[in-house]
């Protein structure tokens, strides 16, 4: 079979023919920080993944989460732990990716994505879908993300209190303390000389419109240090998605037809859908630019054995290294998660995959 021409192209010239928004501006960051490398942030609390997003930032263009197995994730929107993130993100230059592979009816997914006490789409450019459940969970996605964006300059925060109210409820002006605030005024009691009376409970509705220069939009968190990476703009306030269209994973159930559905759908989806998880590139169709993501990538210590499959985690993780999976299989990105995170140095090792994966990304094009 004919080579297709994405194995061939720089990451410079796809990030001038990409048609996605994010995938455009990745491939940018690819080009600018010489980098293919994504760090699959698999830590047990927020700090220690605040630690390594600090510290291997530099040497990455994907930080890859797993909120859920985090503790101590602040959700505060505009101070939390995505917060946080999305503004390392803006310094090392890199774009956030929770690996949360939604996998569900497409109103589930919708929900999970936008709301709860995480808020996804607030500091993740980018998700997978798990896409068992059918194309739903992926036009559902795509759908949420649309109707986020266009709300995004004006964010609708609604706020419920019960309780006995406070003497500012019923301040005859209160519009001016709170000059959006529309508070549905409690029913309140008057004595006969029209004064106002006691009141035991009542419920206040507050719609608030918060502007887009709010922090929750990940502007800032009030560090006063915060830099863009230099040479690089703002990262495109377009959500993207990855399919998950083959694992790593030994027996899994992710057969060729079930791979080919998952292209489908990305065909269908293309301003929504980046490309895919995968073990190897997906492209056929002459006009296919996805971009591909390969989990299950470690380095032997000493860099032997490069081509070689090495051994796995004995949980069913299987690994390949940057050179086949970039270089053979036709990956852009590797993703690696233990292969850095539990080396002597972290830092060190997170150096030697990114040179590994940008040695065999060159010399594929080459
Ligand atoms: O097929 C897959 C898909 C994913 S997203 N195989 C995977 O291993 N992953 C994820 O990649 C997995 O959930 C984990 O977060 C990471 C691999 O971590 P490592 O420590 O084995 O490198």
């Amino acid at each position: 079979m004919a080579v297709h021409p994405t194995l061939k192209a720089t990451f410079a010239s796809r990030a001038e023919t990409a048609t996605h928004p994010l995938t455009k501006y990745l491939f940018k960051l690819m080009d600018l920080k010489a980098s293919n490398l994504c760090l699959s942030a698999d830590v047990a609390t927020a700090r220690e993944l605040l630690y390594f997003a600090d510290k291997i930032g530099p040497y990455i263009v994907v930080l890859k989460t797993h909120y859920d197995m985090v503790s101590g994730w602040d959700f505060h929107p505009e101070t939390g732990t995505g917060a946080k993130l999305a503004s390392l993100a803006r310094r090392h230059g890199f774009l956030i990716f929770e690996d949360r592979k939604f996998g569900d009816i497409g109103n589930t997914v919708e929900l999970q994505y936008v709301s709860g006490s995480a808020r996804i789409i607030d500091w993740a450019h980018i998700v997978n879908v798990n896409m068992v459940p059918g194309k739903a969970s992926v036009t559902s996605l795509a759908n949420a993300a649309a109707r986020w964006l266009e709300r995004y300059p004006c964010e609708v925060r609604t706020s419920v209190t019960v309780g006995t109210p406070t003497l500012g409820h019923f301040s005859d002006d209160e519009s001016e303390d709170e000059p959006d605030a529309e508070p549905e005024r409690p029913p309140v009691k008057r004595d006969n000389d029209g004064r106002k009376g006691s009141i035991v409970s009542v419920t206040t509705v507050t719609q608030r419109y918060e502007s887009a220069l709010s922090p929750r939009f990940n502007k800032s968190i009030s560090e006063g240090d915060e830099v863009l990476f230099p040479g690089i703009d703002e990262a495109p306030l377009e959500r993207g998605l990855l399919i998950l269209a083959q694992m790593s994973s030994e027996g899994n159930f992710m057969n060729k037809e079930y791979t080919q559905a998952c292209v489908e759908a990305a065909r269908e989806n293309k301003s929504f859908v980046m490309g895919f998880i995968s073990q190897e590139a997906l492209n056929t169709e002459p006009d296919d630019a996805f971009i591909h993501m390969t989990p299950g990538c470690q380095l032997p210590p000493d860099d032997e054995g490069k081509n070689g499959v090495l051994k796995g985690d004995g949980k069913g993780q299987q690994y390949n290294t940057p050179q086949k999976i970039i270089g053979i299989s036709g990956a852009d990105i590797a993703i690696v998660g233990r292969g850095i995170l539990k080396a002597n140095d972290p830092v060190e090792e997170a150096e030697r995959y990114r040179s590994a994966s940008w040695k065999a990304y060159t010399e594929r094009v080459r």
